[in-house]
């Protein structure tokens, strides 16, 4: 066993205190790489090569002063973590929560390396966001907090240096406030954010990647075990950009979505999710999901959790950190599911995940499975180099192509070190792989 793994992660504990969510990414990724750290403790020691994956390369934290409707002043915390540029600039959206804090955005910022990494394209990890909650708030709010935040991440970003993006709270709205904000005071016209409206430089099926990515991994995964997702029941958690897209591409390959859920509780349609009335209340509406059994009398609404007591085939957790813990893993083993894939980062506890694997249901980690929005964002940064656009076909091909490429990769990293069909192990070990070897080329920085 590598006591190297074990001294980085005790440092990592002791250095960053108060932080439970970025020491359980780190404790995830550095246990699944011991087999590599092992074949290379003495180099990587002596390059201080994990002290310097763990520590993100800078880390900004600023005020966001803004005034609301009643003419009070607000104000929030605003933060960039920039963790690794080896491969290329940072990149990784921004969470605008209530429950976001530096630990958050460190835990974040820190998956976003190897999953970047594992897409095949140049972008190094990041992650930002701010304490700010949109629910609630008018769009003359949403914008004045958005200016403000940008007036300060302004000078730390650029399409060459740092890319934000959407992530839970940050969609096409806020992408459009920030872009404008950006666009005033640098006074250029460049793909600084990805995510951007279509008149604007956006990217076709960025919106739909996510959830379409999910289910293009989960489709591979499946049909290499001689299986397919057609014709199967799947329950999804969350009702936002990622579950929504996640249902849609679901759907569109024959299976049966029976849940959705928000912060405040779950839906079960036993007749299949209505997507339509979904994306009405959840995007256009920005209602309740009470409002989905207004409409369909013969599906349930639960307030609070409660989508993982449904029994199904396919699990596809997609709202936020730690939303199935073990107790959930148990009932959908109980229930019979042969998979689990992550549309959220880090959806399960490690003692979820670790019951899971357990019990051979087969498990793809956020990392992989919900690789394809960044991905994409990845492919609206190449238009906007290139000044063009492309067209959805091409686009939703070109993400496609990487999921399966990307299943393919962690499943042969997972075998190369006697982990055949450990999907965390090999999602690690593949893109860590990567990173490190652009670390080692570029010396000591
Ligand atoms: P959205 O804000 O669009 O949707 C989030 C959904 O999850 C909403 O339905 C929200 O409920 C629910 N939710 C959020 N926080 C909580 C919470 N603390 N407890 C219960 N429910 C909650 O975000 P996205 O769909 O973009 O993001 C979902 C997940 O996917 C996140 O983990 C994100 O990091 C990850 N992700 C997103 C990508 C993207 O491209 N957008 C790419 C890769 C990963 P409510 O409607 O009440 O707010
Ligand atoms: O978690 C994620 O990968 C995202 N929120 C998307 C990041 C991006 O830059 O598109």
């Amino acid at each position: 066993m590598s006591s190297y793994v074990n001294e980085v992660i005790e440092r990592v504990i002791k250095e960053n205190p108060n932080e439970p969510e970025f020491h359980q990414a780190v404790r995830e990724v550095l246990e699944s790489l011991r087999p590599v750290v092992e074949l290379n403790e003495d180099q990587y020691r002596r390059d201080a090569l994990l002290e310097r994956l763990v520590n993100p390369e800078r880390q900004i934290k600023f005020r966001v002063p803004w005034i609301d409707d009643n003419g009070q002043v607000r104000v929030n915390t605003g933060y960039r973590v920039q963790f690794n540029s080896a491969i290329g600039p940072y990149k990784g959206g921004l969470r605008l929560h209530p429950s976001v804090n530096l630990g958050i955005i460190k835990f974040l910022g820190f998956e976003q390396i190897f999953k970047n990494s594992l897409t095949g394209l140049p972008i190094g990890g990041g992650k930002g966001g701010s304490d700010f909650d949109p629910k609630g708030k008018s769009d003359r709010e949403v914008m004045a907090f958005c200016q403000s935040f940008m007036s300060e991440l302004f000078k730390y970003i650029g399409a060459d240096t740092d890319v934000p993006a959407g992530d839970i709270g940050t969609g096409a709205r806020e992408i459009g406030f920030l872009f404008g904000q950006y666009k005033r005071l640098k006074g250029c016209f460049e793909g600084v954010l990805t995510g951007k409206g279509l008149p604007y430089g956006g990217s076709l099926a960025r919106t739909e990647a996510t959830g379409y990515g999910l289910l293009y991994i989960t489709e591979e995964m499946l049909k290499c075990h001689g299986q397919s997702i057609e014709g199967k029941t799947v329950v999804v958690s969350g009702a936002g950009n990622v579950a929504i897209h996640a249902i849609e591409k679901a759907q569109q390959l024959g299976a049966k979505v029976v849940t959705c859920s928000d912060s405040n509780g779950w839906i079960y349609d036993p007749d299949g999710i209505k997507l339509d009335l979904l994306k009405d209340i959840k995007i256009t509406k920005r209602q309740r999901l009470t409002e989905y059994t207004n409409a369909v009398p013969s599906s349930e609404y639960h307030e609070g959790k409660g989508v993982w007591s449904i029994k199904c085939d396919v699990a596809l957790p997609c709202a936020t950190q730690n939303e199935l813990g073990l107790d959930d893993a148990k009932l959908l083993v109980a229930n019979g599911v042969t998979t689990v894939a992550e549309g959220a980062n880090m959806p399960s506890t490690i003692e979820a995940t670790e019951y899971l694997k357990a019990n051979n249901v087969f498990f793809l980690p956020g990392k992989a499975a919900n690789a394809g929005g960044v991905a994409t964002s990845a492919l609206e940064m190449s238009q906007n180099s290139e000044r063009l656009s492309w067209s959805f076909e091409e686009v939703d091909s070109k993400l496609k192509d990487i999921m399966i490429g990307l299943y393919h990769n962690i499943d042969r990293a997972a075998e190369k070190y006697g982990f055949k069909g450990d999907y965390v192990v090999g999602a690690n070990i593949a893109g860590f792989e990567k990173v490190v070897s652009a670390m080692n080329a570029q010396g000591i920085v």
